[in-house]
């Protein structure tokens, strides 16, 4: 199609930008002749969604700078969210519902030949996360403009994103997601914002007798922001996030005119690494070295730009004992932990602060949330090599570990030193240290150091056992020299300690979570500072996940509450109660479902080639692929299904059970082995299931590629059943849980994470629980290992119907023997699928009965959204700012 005139609708004065039809016509077509990157006689798609992003993006810009000025005039107190991960998603819906602009965008593209859903349809997803941490991030920003809080976002601009999963014969393969390649129409690049960065080099002890930082790998983080708005309101908060070049003073023009132009370009595709990939696999030193150097990327941009805005607020009149009434920093997880060296260093050698000074300043300013109690999931970084990068911090790090250890002393006293020896041995930052000499001599025995044979203490080994180091090296005089070696166990730095003892605050994601924290992850540092530890239950953006993702049922919600408030305030959500056995509401309510329901079949068909029926049951799982997310279990309860349904007649199998779609999704980490053989097993299963003619809409199962943000916006709201069925204990919240129950979707679940409270919420009557609980899961680990686990004749059947070869015989020998034996982790059914397994089937079947009773099952699904009200990312929002920010909303009049 042809755009003929678009000079007409140049907009001279943005300030005087009117949200009417005409304007936002004009303000399209005049993008879509500027933007140098399309031509001005074609009005495509692709162009059509850049020209209405741009369009959007001056409308926010506006409020955005608007923001600003009023947070800049009242120097209020701000948090600012530091977080390795924002998983944002497409914004451009998100935008023109915030701006309540979603009626005059589409007419005015419907003036222009297209519609908005497909203008929207074009925006590449913006993945710079792996999963629920890095969402949860994104829903605290909507929820933060929303609320008008006095807040930032600091994070790091990845060039490439989280990969794009495809699905072949041999399962998962993983390509680099080229998100800018279009360009990226809602960063604003700050050219005039940027802060250099160092790594590397070494301290020395200036004559002021302060140390100095000097020398090493110079690099520039540069800003780009981005525009977060709120919902009804004219709040635009910033995302900054940072992207590394080299300083242009370091660009090699000699190198250059010498012809040695890989050299000269060296220092540049060095800095710009940085910022290259979310998450590199960090198995290899390279790896480690590169994502060290983006957490610390992170923490120091970020901290030089909050000082510079701190200092520039006070107006000449810098006081230091105010930076914490004035800003708060809020960890997301341990990834962004260096910021407290970093904060310490800034005071300490550049602002002339003194060491307590600092310290008091530090902690009170930042606040730590925990994601994880998997103990293989809290982050270490070896000693060694934050010495080579970070020198400085190491020596902070030291003291405040030497600090740590005088006030355990302190509280403990020396007289019960095997009690000592244990706490100091869990809670000291620095692992595998021998003790400070300022309190080695209060022990009364010598340091614990092996001595070898020529009478030397041996260097510690700060990465792998040589043995292993050897056979990558392939070095047999190595080997020979490692076995005589006594081999020490690795320095490492514990990235969580080292939060918990420098931050004011630590919370959990979830009650259990939280309970979990301060009763076995953290236990020592509670019993020392109980007032530190608390619970934040995690939420999400009922804007993104439900209003605009399902239209249909937010219609029906209105109708029937008789107000849109809801989508603010959910707590309205809870009159739906009242008429959750209303026939009328529940006539509206499963035609909203099952108009999702359609959409998401013929996305199913286009994607993956399966036919669904949309008239069965949709059982969703999508998360990342993990082992403790079990999505084993759910594969087996499924192999097991169609067994039986081919052990019965026909008439019998449609009367024992209901027509089920199966729906799975999500990435399993690309060197994450078992993950990846769980992707493949679902998929063969799949195979097989979907061509058998016996069993035809009886059971289907679809594993849909590459899972996204977009794509759960879809499934989501077509949802009737979830699966929430982690090993008790492992899962520090999930937050799908709670998209999947406001969108009237049943869950079945184990008591883990945020699964207990939305159960509490929604009733016990309106949610399938199964499973052992997160206290016995520790006793069952030790019977098996005791081998007195007695395996239920049911889940040996479903085993044995899987290596009969059913569904072909690659790799599930590895799969099916994860779960048998009783020898470890890894084996042995760590995750206690079998044990799980009959409660699991069982439940299932609870599940069929439910659903052949439509009535009962809608008014089911209505009191779920009417108990969704909780878990709002406005409720958490509100409590971190009170709890632990201190902080107060800001509102543009
Ligand atoms: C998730 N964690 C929790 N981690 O698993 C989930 N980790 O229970 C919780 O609901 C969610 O956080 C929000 O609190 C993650 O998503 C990561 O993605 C991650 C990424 C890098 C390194 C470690």
């Amino acid at each position: 199609m042809l755009l003929c005139v678009i000079v007409s609708g140049v907009i001279s004065n943005l300030s005087s930008f009117t949200p009417d039809v005409a304007s936002i016509t004009s303000s399209i077509r005049y993008h879509a002749e500027f933007t140098p990157l399309f031509s001005s006689r074609s009005f495509e798609l692709p162009e059509a969604f850049f020209a209405t992003a741009q369009s959007v993006r001056d409308a926010l810009i506006i409020n955005w700078n608007a923001t600003y000025d009023l947070h800049e005039e009242m120097n209020a107190k701000q948090t600012y969210y530091l977080s390795m991960e924002f998983l944002q998603g497409r914004a451009l819906l998100n935008a023109v519902g915030n701006l309540e602009l979603t009626g005059e965008y589409a007419e005015a593209l419907g003036k222009l030949g297209h519609t908005l859903e497909a203008v929207a349809s074009q925006e590449p997803d913006a993945a710079l996360g792996n999963g629920g941490l890095g969402r949860l991030a994104s829903c605290f920003l909507d929820s933060l403009a929303t609320l008008n809080y006095p807040a930032w976002g600091y994070g790091l601009r990845y060039k490439y994103g989280l990969f794009k999963q495809i699905l072949t014969k041999d399962g998962q393969e993983e390509v680099a997601e080229n998100w800018l390649e279009i360009g990226n129409p809602w960063e604003i690049v700050r050219n005039d914002i940027s802060y250099p960065v160092k790594f590397g080099g070494k301290v020395v002890m200036g004559s002021d007798g302060k140390s100095r930082w000097i020398g090493g790998e110079d690099i520039v983080a540069v800003a780009y922001d981005v525009p977060i708005p709120g919902y009804k309101t004219k709040t635009t908060i910033n995302l900054r996030l940072w992207s590394t070049k080299v300083p242009s003073k370091l660009l090699d023009l000699n190198a250059f005119n010498a012809g040695e132009h890989t050299k000269a370009c060296e220092a540049q595709a060095n800095a710009e690494k940085i910022c290259y990939i979310l998450y590199p696999g960090d198995e290899s030193e390279e790896g480690k070295i590169l994502r060290l150097k983006q957490q610390y990327t992170l923490c120091s941009a970020s901290l030089q730009d909050i000082i510079t805005r701190f200092e520039r607020r006070c107006a000449g009149n810098v006081k230091w004992e105010q930076f914490p009434e004035k800003v708060a920093v809020q960890m997301n997880d341990t990834h962004p932990t260096l910021c407290i060296p970093e904060l310490m260093r800034i005071l300490v050698d550049l602002k002339g602060k003194t060491w307590e000074e600092a310290w008091s300043l530090t902690q009170s300013t930042v606040a730590y949330t925990n994601h994880t109690v998997l103990p293989e999931a809290l982050e270490k970084w070896s000693y060694e090599l934050m010495q080579r990068l970070l020198p400085r911090h190491v020596e902070i790090i030291e003291m405040i570990d030497e600090q740590l250890i005088q006030d355990i002393i302190s509280e403990y006293g020396t007289s019960n030193q095997e009690m000592l020896e244990k706490k100091l041995a869990t809670m000291r930052i620095l692992e595998n240290f021998d003790l400070p000499a300022s309190v080695a001599d209060l022990f009364g025995k010598p340091e614990e150091t092996p001595i070898d044979e020529t009478g030397e203490k041996p260097e510690a080994n700060n990465e792998v056992a040589p043995s292993e180091r050897d056979e990558l090296k392939g070095d047999d005089t190595q080997k020979i020299k490692a076995v005589q070696e006594p081999v020490l166990p690795p320095k490492m730095v514990r990235m969580a300690n080292l939060c918990v003892v420098g931050g004011h605050a630590v919370n959990g994601v979830a009650a259990i979570h939280s309970e979990i924290v301060k009763n076995e992850v953290f236990n020592d540092f509670f019993q020392l500072w109980p007032e530190k530890f608390q619970n934040k239950t995690n939420g999400v953006t009922p804007r993104r996940w439900i209003h605009f993702c399902n239209p249909d049922l937010s219609s029906v919600i209105t109708k029937w509450i008789g107000t849109e408030d809801w989508v603010l305030k959910t707590e309205i959500l809870a009159e739906l109660r009242k008429f959750a056995d209303n026939k009328d509401l529940q006539i509206e309510w499963r035609a909203a479902k099952r108009s999702n329901k359609i959409k998401v079949a013929s996305f199913l068909k286009e994607k993956t080639g399966y036919s669904v029926n949309p008239d069965a049951m949709f059982d969703i799982q999508v998360k990342r692929i993990h082992e403790y997310k079990r999505q084993l279990l759910n594969i087996l309860g499924i192999v097991y299904r169609y067994k039986k349904m081919k052990e019965m007649t026909a008439a019998e199998r449609k009367a024992k059970f209901v027509p089920r779609v199966c729906i799975f999704g999500g990435k399993a980490f690309s060197t994450y082995v078992q993950a990846k053989r769980i992707v493949k097993f679902i998929t063969d299963v799949g195979a097989t299931i979907n061509h058998d003619s016996d069993i035809g809409d009886l059971l289907k199962v679809v594993f849909v590629p590459d899972y996204n943000v977009s794509v759960a916006e879809l499934l989501i709201p077509a949802s009737e059943l979830s699966q929430h069925i982690s090993t008790a204990g492992m899962e520090a919240s999930g937050t799908s849980n709670m998209k999947f129950a406001m969108n009237g979707c049943m869950l079945i679940g184990t008591l883990d994470g945020a699964n207990v409270e939305i159960r509490e919420e929604v009733g016990e009557d309106n949610f399938f629980l199964f499973g052992a609980q997160a206290h016995e899961i520790a006793g069952l680990r030790k019977e098996r290992a005791a081998g007195k686990f007695v395996s239920d004749e049911r889940f040996e059947e479903v085993k044995k119907f899987v290596r009969s070869g059913v569904f072909g015989y690659c790799n599930y020998d590895e799969l099916m023997g994860s779960l048998e034996g009783n020898e470890g982790y890894g084996r042995a059914d760590y995750f206690l699928v079998g044990k799980d397994f009959p409660s699991y089937i069982e439940c299932q079947e609870e599940v069929d009965n439910a659903y052949r009773d439509q009535t009962k099952w809608t008014k089911m699904s209505i009191l779920n959204t009417a108990g969704s009200y909780k878990f709002s990312s406005d409720r958490t929002i509100n409590e971190y700012a009170k709890d632990i920010w201190n902080i107060e909303p800001l509102e543009l009049i």
